[in-house]
């Protein structure tokens, strides 16, 4: 068990949906806490950077309309083995494969709009703190 912090992204479409407070409850009520928080307007240019490993897929485009569409709410999120707790109960990136239960399970109609970004592992969480926190 390590205490550790990671970054989580509350997309454009939670934020215009009012589904922020239930996916922030659902993140404490698992035990971590917000560190910081702030609400932020993304642009292309750090989509670029955020989502590189996706800029040679076709449906990138429609990525940065949607993340572009609306503000995001950022943190910074702490708890024993945060990175990977957080991925379990955001759900699959597939909307075929989120589980009912899951955040993406519970409110994702599609595999794009898709509410919630938690980093991936250790090395992204670390990058995505900085890119987004400085
Ligand atoms: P993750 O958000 O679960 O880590 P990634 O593969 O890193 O998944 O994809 C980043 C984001 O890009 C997804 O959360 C989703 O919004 C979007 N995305 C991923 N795959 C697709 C797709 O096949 N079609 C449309 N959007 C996608
Ligand atoms: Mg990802």
């Amino acid at each position: 068990m390590t205490v550790e912090r990671t970054y989580v992204m509350l997309k454009p479409d939670c934020v215009q949906r009012g589904l922020c407070g239930d996916v922030i409850a659902r993140i404490e009520h698992k035990g971590y806490r917000i560190v910081d928080a702030k609400m932020i307007q993304l642009d292309e240019p750090i989509l670029r950077e955020h989502y590189a490993h996706l800029t040679d897929k076709p449906f990138f485009p429609e990525i940065v309309e949607y993340m572009t569409s609306g503000p995001v709410l950022a943190m910074i999120i702490e708890g024993e083995d945060a990175i990977q707790g957080v991925r379990i109960i955001m759900g699959k990136t597939k909307f075929e494969d989120a589980e009912a239960g899951t955040i993406r399970g519970d409110y994702a109609s599609s595999t794009r709009y898709n509410l919630i970004h938690g980093s991936d592992s250790p090395e992204a969480a670390e990058a995505e703190i900085k890119r987004f926190f400085g």
